[in-house]
């Protein structure tokens, strides 16, 4: 089955009854991160997670969320993680580190823990593009696919590659 631009979805809608789900959230660009974590939720629970299996754990910015990751999988048992965050460019080349240390340590808890993370970082040139991609709507009105279902449907598939 084909999605939007980008996504091709599995041809059968996994099934993610009884998984527990981990989504660790930046506090920067709180509005864009609500809304991608909202999709990621609402996907997660119509493929069949109950809320009651979701925890939710904020941290400072998207450096943070590959420490706090692995802090959290080490705590309880969870079958996946979903690490939500936005950088935007700005005039110095913070970005480019924090979106490079992020990704390849993500990257990482997922290798070391045996526990898939899903990579749910928007590295954006402008806020406007953040806002698009988080279904939010730019200046014009115009709203984009919200990734952060994708998110949540990749977590299921993921989950399930370890369970089945
Ligand atoms: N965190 C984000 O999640 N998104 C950002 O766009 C972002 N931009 C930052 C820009 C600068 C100049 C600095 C100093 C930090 C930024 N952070 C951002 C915060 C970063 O991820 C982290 O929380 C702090 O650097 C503390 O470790």
């Amino acid at each position: 089955m084909a999605g939007h631009k980008g996504l091709t979805l599995a041809a059968e809608k996994p099934n993610g009854t009884g998984l527990k789900v981990l989504i660790v959230r930046a506090r920067w660009n709180a509005e864009i991160v609500e809304s991608l974590t909202s999709a990621a939720v609402a996907r997660l629970t119509s493929l069949g997670v109950s809320s009651d299996d979701v925890d939710v754990h904020f941290v400072s910015g998207a450096f943070e969320l590959p420490f706090a990751t692995k802090a959290l999988l080490a705590k309880k048992r969870y079958d996946v993680a979903i690490s939500i965050g936005v950088l935007i460019k700005g005039d110095t080349m913070h970005f480019e580190y924090i979106a490079d240390a992020s990704t390849q340590g993500l990257m990482r808890v997922g290798l070391d823990t045996g526990i898939p993370v899903i990579f749910g970082i928007l590295t954006c040139l402008t806020e406007e593009q953040a806002l698009l991609r988080s279904g939010i709507g730019g200046a014009d009105k115009k709203t984009g696919h919200n990734h952060g279902e994708d998110w949540g449907q990749a977590a299921v598939e993921m989950a399930l590659l370890n369970n089945h």
